[in-house]
Formats: structure tokens, sequence, C-alpha cells
């Protein structure tokens, strides 16, 4: 079957809801040697974007997208251990505060994010979602991270992000982390605005950022 077919298949899989095919697909891809970031971005995430499309005009509803949500992450589970191979490093990178901000609960990105940077070498302390401001600063400043990273899915959480970053410069603690944003709805202009170091679209784009970061530390 063709890398293209494959992908393909991944992204069907996530939107027909079928974690049997989702699986299926996943290990073919390996079989074939085929790049698993690739099919992350390409085949799944495609997939959930799909799905979300659908969910806007009224095709689908919340027991649909969250399963689409259990179909991708059966997929990443056996994507995983390939990722994590093909970029496993000894050296520690950096410590990376990463969570979903308050009043949000999607988590499947951000997890992506969580082991794409243990795969390079960064202690990841993942808080979880739904975290409130005080958690993320606290929680940075206790395990002495160097880099605060800020998951938002919803517009209507975004706001969120630049508060964390208030907070930070209240406490006059600004400039003892690097902070980056990312999520859906979320994109450079809004991270000029907060005064965030810096936005990824993807998870692979913000573990190459989140390096470059730490060469500024
Ligand atoms: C799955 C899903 C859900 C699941 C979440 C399951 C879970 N545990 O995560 C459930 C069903 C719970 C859900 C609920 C809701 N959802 Co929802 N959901 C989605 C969906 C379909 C997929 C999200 C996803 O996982 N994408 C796949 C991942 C891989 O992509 P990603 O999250 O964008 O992450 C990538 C990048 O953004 C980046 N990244 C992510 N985080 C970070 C952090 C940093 C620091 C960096 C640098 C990069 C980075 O890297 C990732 C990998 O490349 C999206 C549609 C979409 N296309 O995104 C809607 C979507 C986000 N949801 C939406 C809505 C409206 C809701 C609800 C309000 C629905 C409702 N009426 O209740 C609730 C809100 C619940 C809440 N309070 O949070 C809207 C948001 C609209 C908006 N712009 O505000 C969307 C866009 C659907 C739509 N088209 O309308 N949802």
């Amino acid at each position: 079957m063709s890398e293209a077919k494959i992908i393909e298949n991944l992204k069907e899989a996530i939107i027909e809801l079928d974690e049997v095919k989702v699986v299926e697909a996943a290990k073919n891809l390996i079989d074939q040697g085929i790049d698993p970031l690739v099919a992350i971005e390409k085949g799944l995430s495609a997939g959930m974007t799909a799905i979300g499309d659908k969910f806007n005009i009224g095709e689908c509803f919340l027991p649909e997208l969250i399963r689409a949500g259990n179909t991708f992450n059966a997929g990443i589970k056996v994507l995983e251990p390939e990722i994590a191979k093909s970029g496993a490093k000894q050296s520690q990178t950096g410590v990376f505060v990463l969570g979903t901000v308050t009043g949000d609960v999607h988590k499947i990105g951000k997890e992506i994010l969580a082991m794409l940077l243990k795969t390079r070498g960064f202690v990841v302390h993942d808080l979880g979602e739904d975290v409130s401001l005080s958690t993320f600063v606290s929680k940075a400043e206790e395990l002495n991270a160097d880099i605060i990273g800020m998951s938002a899915l919803l517009t209507t959480t975004m706001p969120a992000q630049k508060e964390v970053i208030e907070f930070l410069k209240e406490k006059g603690i600004r400039d003892n982390f690097r902070v980056m944003i990312g999520g859906g709805p979320v994109n450079q202009k809004w991270a000029d605005e907060i005064g965030a170091d810096g936005y990824a679209e993807t998870a692979e784009e913000a573990v190459r950022l989140a390096m470059k970061l730490m060469d500024t530390k």
C-alpha cells in the first residue's frame, strides 16, 4: 500500500470513529517505515480537523468529538514507541511546564507536544487541563522551569494565556521563564500582542522553537 493511502486511511479512521482501523493503519505505517510525525500531522490531525468542521456545521455532535479523541489516542498509542525511538536523547534539554489553560479541557494536542518534547530530552511536567493561572506560575517557580507552555483550543479561553503572562510580570518574574503558546485559535499575532516568547502551529514546530528558546536562556 502506498504511503499516501496509509495516511489517508489514518484520516478516514478518525472521521469514521473506527479504532480498529486506526490501529491497523498505524501498524501498517510502522511496517512500511513511514515517518510517524508526518502521519500524525497529515493523517490523525487532519482527521480531527475534518471532525471539527463537521461539528461546526452540525453534522456531528459532542459524543462524536469524544470518540474521535479516543480514536486519535488509539493511533498515537501505536506510534508513540516509534517516535520515542527516532528522537531518543540522553541529556536533559530543559524543564518544560505545560498545561491547557483554565476553562479548557482539550488535551490531545498538548499531550502530543509533551510526548515529542520528552523524546528531545526535555523534562516535561504536564499540569493537565483547566489549569489555573496561579498553578501555572507556582509550579513553574517550584520546578524551576525554563519554559512555560500554554495550550488553548477555544477562543474564549485564549485570554487566560495573556493573564498568566500579566501575572508573571506583576510578580516581577517574567524574565525567569520563556513562555510559549499554542492551540487551534492561537496565532503569531496573538503571541506578539500578549508578549509571549513563541508560538507554534504544530507540536513538531513547537519542539524546534523550544530548543531555540533554550539557547536564549
Ligand atoms: C476533540 C475535541 C473536543 C473533545 C476534547 C477531548 C480531549 N480530552 O481533548 C471534547 C469533546 C471534550 C470537546 C469539547 C468542547 N469543544 Co472541542 N474540539 C475537539 C476537536 C474536534 C479536536 C481537537 C484536537 O484534539 N485536535 C487535534 C490536536 C492534535 O490538535 P491541536 O489541539 O490543535 O494541537 C496541535 C497544535 O495546536 C499544537 N499545540 C497544541 N497545544 C499547544 C501548546 C503549545 C505551547 C504549543 C507551542 C503548541 C500547541 O500542537 C498540536 C499538535 O500539532 C476540535 C476541532 C479542531 N479541529 O481542533 C474541537 C474544537 C476545538 N472544540 C470546540 C468547541 C466549541 C468545544 C465545546 C465548547 C463544545 C460544547 N458545546 O460543549 C467543548 C468545550 C469543552 C471545554 N471547556 O474545553 C471548537 C472551538 C471553537 C473555538 N474556536 O472556540 C472546535 C474548534 C470545534 C469547532 N470547529 O467548532 N472538544
